[in-house]
């Protein structure tokens, strides 16, 4: 069954789907077995990641804002199994997982996340200021909307410079209000800029429901102004993202502009670590929980069709555990920026 007609009958919200859209959910292409076991291991990463920057932030390791992506996994994943090298992805502040999908060290994202020296800003930036231009991870922005012209930003200069690349940019059903995401589209469309624009519908911003906040609530629509074509996918199945994902970077990288797809997701964990998500019941998580969860579902395919056994998965799980555990035990010894890196890395 569909992922988002559950999810209305739960919050009676969120986006509507068709029967054509049915139809296609039947048709998901399959991953091969190499692709499952590399998804699974890469969501794993990202969850057991989460949980851990949740523990540390508990124990007063983490300081600041710290939005956690749990739930998502399936987006980010399935998404950059559709990238080459030099392509580009930006996104805001929910945005461990998308580091990590990139290929950044965990030490290095941890130890940003404590404010250790190691970091990836030096310790200086925290959880929503970390970049490396070397994996094409452009941020990390803490306002809302600012990475759909930054964006349109990025693949205006793939146009100018004539690579093949392209820029992924995510942003939330939330941002997806913000006038500036207008501008970007225009100009992207006006220019024909390679942008695919991942719009993660995780059904709230901050603690309102898209249902309560937004005219239009079929967010892959939003660009029809500007003629840029768009599709809602099953954010939960990282087939059916890496289907939609595939389809959308080929028309970009040969030069038919930008295009937008709606990811319908859910966040499992409040807004950010201060947020104990009140504004929904419990059942309405417990549900996409199990019966949605992204993880789980590429576990049972594997199990199911035997390319691998509970004792292969509860290795990966251990192996993943291990770069994790590591990770923290890194970001809790390395030594806090000195003093005088006060003054450096700023425009004065
Ligand atoms: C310009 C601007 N307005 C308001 C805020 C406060 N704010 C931070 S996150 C957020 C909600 C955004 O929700 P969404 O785009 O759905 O992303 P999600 O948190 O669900 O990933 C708001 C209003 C901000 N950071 N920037
Ligand atoms: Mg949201």
């Amino acid at each position: 069954m569909a992922f988002a007609s559950n999810k209305q009958a739960a919050s009676g919200a969120a986006a509507r789907r068709t029967s054509a859209d049915e139809d296609s959910d039947k048709a998901v292409p399959e991953l091969g077995k190499e692709q499952e076991l590399a998804a699974f291991r890469l969501m794993l990463l990202i969850r057991r990641f989460e949980e851990k920057a949740g523990q540390l932030y508990g124990m007063g390791l983490i300081g600041g804002f710290c939005h956690l992506y749990i739930g998502q996994e399936a987006v980010v994943v399935g998404m950059q199994m559709t990238l080459k090298p030099g392509d580009q992805v930006i996104t805001g502040y929910r945005d461990h997982g998308h580091m990590l999908a990139c290929g950044m060290d965990p030490k290095g994202v941890m130890a940003e996340l404590t404010g250790r020296r190691s970091g990836y800003s030096k310790g200086k930036g925290g959880s929503m200021h970390m970049f490396s231009v070397e994996k094409g991870f452009y941020g990390g922005h803490g306002i809302v909307g600012a990475m759909v012209p930054l964006g349109t930003g990025l693949a205006f200069a793939d146009r100018y410079r004539g690579n093949d690349n392209i820029c992924l940019t995510y942003f939330g059903d939330g941002a997806a209000n913000q006038g500036q995401v207008y501008e970007g589209f225009n100009m992207a469309k006006l220019w024909s800029l390679p942008v695919v624009y991942i719009i993660e519908n995780n059904q709230y911003g901050m603690g309102t429901s898209v249902a309560r906040a937004s005219a239009t609530t079929n967010l892959s629509q939003r660009g029809r102004s500007f003629d840029i074509p768009g599709e809602q996918v099953d954010g939960m199945d990282v087939r059916a993202v890496k289907a939609a994902g595939e389809k959308a970077v080929k028309w970009c990288r040969e030069g038919n502009g930008p295009i937008i797809l709606e990811m319908l997701t859910y966040r499992y964990r409040g807004h950010s670590m201060s947020d104990p998500a009140k504004y929904r019941p419990k059942e309405e998580v417990d549900k996409v929980r199990t019966e949605h969860d992204p993880i789980e579902q590429v576990r049972a395919r594997l199990i199911a069709k035997k390319w691998a056994s509970e004792e292969t998965l509860k290795k990966i799980d251990s192996e993943v555990r291990a770069v994790v555990n590591e990770a923290a035990e890194f970001a809790t010894h390395d030594a806090e920026p000195d003093p005088s890196e006060l003054y450096t890395d700023i425009y004065q």
